[in-house]
């Protein structure tokens, strides 16, 4: 099964709210969707970058580039069935470059999957898990607003675990911000926070005593991701749990976490990991030293969502759950039928590969190469 061709396409998918995090405000979210080709068949993978190279090091237009001029000519050619030599192949075509390897790696993934007529998850040995509680993030900025949407994920049985978005102004106010979240959903949602490194050591140990009080259950990457011992020194003072997220990308970040023993959970994201084998060292090494895992995003369309789920759902541990809303967030998703989300979970689709189509017409609509007012004249 010879891979023919990659290609590459930027996307923009305007969210339905602003979606405020420690380093940048997302109002449309960007990606770069990879198609694998082979014998008349395609995989999809995406990269989800949030606010450009600001959450992690590339941008989506350093991802295409590299892709096309690095990484798709290192491939063409190659046996996309051999799954452990094309990752070795991935690894060794660019350093670093996580997001732009992982998005090629997850077209293959899914190709290879459709071509034998199985789910990623099956090709990976089959899930441990159909369903995953799947959390939401408040962050619009305002409580009042949190706390009118948050409701209605309880309503409508969507989400009952609450990730809120600290980090980017005034600690103090965040904090007051968090406790009247967690004072309105007491006892109905758990409540979690994300600093993205938004905090120095001081600020966080000031800090973290009032929200352990208000019921806060975890607190995520509050120190910059080179803050190792920091974390360590943190979590000995705190009962909630300490996540870490940008601080974990590789398998040899994770050792470091558990021998500094600076966290309890790891956050588990595809991307940041270079692709699906890292992300399994990773939640391998977790499980190992007895570690909690959750199912990370990077507020991914259909294809990024899908793809991640299929790797979560054959991990056990995801003792948090995930937070895999991405398509909720957007104002359309350039996917036919996203998973399913509903009874506070996301549900792994039948089907093969990912399990979830694109929607080409979506696709064609919000690429960034195609200008949108010959697209409504056509
Ligand atoms: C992050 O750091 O976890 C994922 C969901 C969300 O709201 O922000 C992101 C990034
Ligand atoms: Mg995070």
């Amino acid at each position: 099964m010879k891979i023919e061709r990659i290609e590459t396409i930027l996307v923009d998918v305007p969210t339905r709210r602003p979606h405020k995090l420690a380093f940048a405000t997302v109002q449309a979210q960007n990606y770069v969707v990879v198609k694998v080709h082979s014998g008349g068949l395609f995989g999809i993978g995406e990269a989800a970058t949030i606010g450009g190279p600001r959450w992690g090091d590339e941008s989506t237009e350093a991802i295409k580039a590299n892709i096309d001029q690095y990484i798709a000519p290192v491939l063409i050619g190659e046996d996309a069935t051999q799954l452990n030599l094309i990752e070795q192949r991935l690894a060794r075509s660019v350093a670093g470059n996580a997001f732009a390897r992982a998005a090629v790696g997850m077209a293959i993934y899914d190709l290879v999957a459709r071509s034998k007529q199985q789910s990623v998850a099956e090709l990976m040995g089959g899930p441990v898990e159909r369903a995953i509680e799947l959390a939401w993030t408040l962050a619009s900025g305002d409580t009042a607003r949190d706390v009118e949407e948050g409701e209605e994920m309880l309503r409508r049985r969507l989400h009952r675990h609450f990730k809120v978005k600290v980090g980017a102004g005034d600690p103090a106010r965040d904090v007051a911000h968090v406790i009247k979240l967690a004072e309105a959903f007491a006892g109905r949602a758990t409540i979690r926070i994300d600093v993205n490194q938004g905090w120095d050591e001081h600020t966080a140990r000031r800090f973290l005593s009032p929200l352990e009080q208000a019921g806060v259950a975890l607190v995520e990457q509050p120190l910059p991701r080179w803050n190792v011992a920091g974390m360590a020194r943190l979590k000995t003072s705190t009962a909630m749990s300490v996540m870490a997220d940008e601080g974990v990308a590789s398998s040899h970040d994770a050792i470091a976490h558990v021998q500094a023993a600076a966290a309890d959970t790891f956050a588990l994201k595809v991307t940041k990991s270079g692709g699906y084998a890292e992300t399994r060292r990773i939640a391998a090494i977790a499980a190992g030293a007895g570690l909690a895992l959750y199912g990370g995003c990077m507020l991914e369309t259909g294809i990024g969502t899908a793809a991640y789920l299929q790797l979560f759902a054959t991990l056990p541990s995801m003792k948090w759950g995930c937070e895999l809303f991405g398509p909720r967030l957007l104002e359309n998703d350039i996917v036919t039928s996203p998973p399913a989300m509903k009874d506070f979970a996301i549900h792994l689709p039948d089907g093969y590969g990912t399990g979830v189509e694109i929607d080409e017409d979506k696709l064609n609509f919000y690429r960034r190469d195609r200008s949108r007012s010959a697209q409504a004249k056509a």
